[in-house]
């Protein structure tokens, strides 16, 4: 079995933005309130997130926020305030970093730290260090999962929600995703649950079992790699969209679109800025990563490495507009966008070997 060599720590925020309006609306503790749509009125808009108190009258994000208030008269709405949750992310994310292990931002409130090369003693250390860190300095509640594998780590985190903190050794991996059902593994939402049940694969041990060709006819690539994960096979890669050694700009877009024209005008000013300052420090990039925020705060990266050393900003702007093209979905507006570049050497060098 193709183990991964070390643990990823995953950290997810505990109803993340109730929990920022928290700190400065400390009355609202114990009672069940709602952050709801920004744009909301009482009858248009929905649920973000709900604290707690609120999920036990069973409302949740996604929810209108009409339903809500069936569910529960009373309940306390607070109108999102994005640019205020986003800084709080930096925060947790600029304390995370600090580590300086490779980190994905997976959204807003989540991140996946790969801590390969550290012994397991020192992982639940230093992941109970974070924990620490978040609860006593940014006074926010938050949970851990630890285990071989970023998918893993994610269902560890998801399974000890909220205010966990859960370790699973290498070698029980399998034991503990065994008894979990096929909808505990990320990705599976109700259309993939309802075809393995019709073929009364419910639990992920039943995956184990299957036949990888039957999953891979139902469920295409996508059947591989559940049927690769119940067999204790997490191949998920963490992308870190932070490195040391890069430059890059990101913004927030004046109004969340999908108009291709508005992304790539910013993309353009983006990568300006970006190569105005790699030829200010003198460097020349090769390679080139651009970043899609979604107005769910799903983020996708998409990274390509050029054959040759430059720093040319048409160059970084007509490859990264090739990159950003298919994260731009009829269906999904963006929020924000970046671009970022690496794989640096200084200019004065490149001059020694040409
Ligand atoms: P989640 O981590 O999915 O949810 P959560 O942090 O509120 O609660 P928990 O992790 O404890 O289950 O999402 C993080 C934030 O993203 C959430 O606080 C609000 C926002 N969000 C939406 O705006 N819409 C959504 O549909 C979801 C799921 C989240
Ligand atoms: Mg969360």
């Amino acid at each position: 079995m193709a183990a991964r060599e070390g643990y990823i720590i995953y950290i997810d925020m505990d109803s993340f933005f109730a929990s920022c309006e928290l700190l400065r609306h400390p009355d609202l503790k114990e009672k069940p309130f709602a952050v709801v749509t920004k744009s909301a009125d009482k009858f248009r808009g929905v649920v973000q997130t709900a604290n707690y108190s609120a999920r036990k009258f069973s409302i949740h994000s996604g929810m209108p926020i009409m339903k809500a208030l069936q569910l529960y008269p009373n309940l306390y709405c607070i109108k999102a305030d994005h640019d205020y949750y986003e800084e709080i992310s930096d925060e947790i994310s600029d304390m995370l970093k600090s580590y300086g292990f490779e980190i994905e931002m997976v959204s807003i409130d989540e991140a996946a730290i790969d801590t390969t090369g550290l012994e397991e003693s020192k992982v639940v250390e230093i992941a109970k260090d974070m924990k620490r860190k978040i609860s006593d300095g940014l006074k926010l509640p938050c949970t851990i999962g630890i285990a071989k594998g970023k998918t893993f780590a994610k269902m560890a985190c998801d399974s000890a929600k909220p205010n966990g903190f859960l370790f699973i050794k290498g070698d029980e991996t399998l034991d503990f995703i065994s008894y979990k059902r096929v909808s505990d593994i990320p990705g599976v939402g109700k259309k993939t649950e309802e075809k393995l049940a019709n073929l009364n694969m419910y639990y992920i041990r039943d995956l184990k079992n299957a036949n990888v060709q039957a999953l891979v006819g139902l469920l295409g690539e996508y059947g591989s790699k559940i049927y690769n994960l119940s067999n204790g096979i997490d191949e998920e890669k963490i992308v870190s969209d932070w490195v040391t050694l890069s430059v890059g700009r990101e913004k927030n877009l004046n109004e969340d679109t999908n108009d291709t024209s508005v992304i790539m005008a910013k993309l353009k000013e983006l990568s300006n800025d970006t190569a105005d300052m790699i030829r200010s420090t003198k460097k020349l990039y090769k390679s080139i990563t651009v970043k899609v925020r979604y107005f769910d705060f799903n983020t996708k990266i998409k990274t390509k490495t050029l054959s040759y050393y430059t720093d040319s900003a048409d160059v970084l702007y007509s490859e990264a507009s090739e990159l950003i093209k298919p994260l731009i979905k009829d269906n999904i507006m963006v929020r924000r966008v970046g671009v970022r570049v690496s794989t640096l050497m200084d200019s004065s060098h490149q001059q020694k070997l040409f």
